[in-house]
């Protein structure tokens, strides 16, 4: 298990090898720049669910409010996270494997029910954080500010593109 860790984490973001983590710190990283905290662990559902299990219930208490989990291949890490919480969790499929992550997709996005796991699109830490951190504004109205103002600047870049000039 590694840790990297920016603050009092409210987003627990895990990956199930270190082959993934470019997608943690994107999550990481767009979390950052919304001054949300997060922290990433390394830790394989299979190979080492005890301490995965120790993971998710430790978080919880330090106050951990969201999970990200990414996974390739079989890519069970998000559901077993979330066969052990009432968290939100955000799974990220990673490409690689036999279809170059539409495996890893599906087995995210066809969680059974009664467990519920939202999915990203295949290696998009970016769009995972943005989720999680929607999640937290909900009852943050500081957070929701600074994502609306993201919103509004990245809407403003495609409007100064010279090829939208007179629009
Ligand atoms: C999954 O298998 C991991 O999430 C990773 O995407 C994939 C390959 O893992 P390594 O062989 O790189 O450890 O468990």
């Amino acid at each position: 298990m590694t840790t990297e860790s920016n603050g009092s984490p409210r987003v627990g973001i895990v990956v199930g090898s270190r082959s993934d983590i470019a997608a943690a710190e994107r999550a990481m990283a767009v979390l950052d720049e919304l001054g949300v905290d997060s922290e990433i662990r390394v830790i394989s559902a299979h190979r080492a669910p005890d301490l995965l299990s120790r993971f998710v219930a430790g978080a919880e208490a330090r106050g951990i409010r969201v999970f990200i989990a990414v996974a390739g291949l079989a890519a069970h890490l998000p559901g077993v996270v979330a066969s052990q919480t009432t968290r939100p969790v955000i799974g990220v499929p990673m490409a690689g494997g036999v279809s170059d992550g539409l495996d890893a997709l599906l087995a995210i996005v066809q969680m059974p029910k009664g467990v519920p796991v939202a999915t990203v699109g295949v290696g998009n830490g970016e769009n995972a954080g943005l989720l999680a951190a929607a999640i937290l504004a909900v009852g943050d109205p500081d957070l929701r500010a600074r994502l609306e103002s993201r919103r509004a600047s990245q809407a403003a870049a495609i409007a100064a593109d010279p090829a939208n000039e007179g629009l």
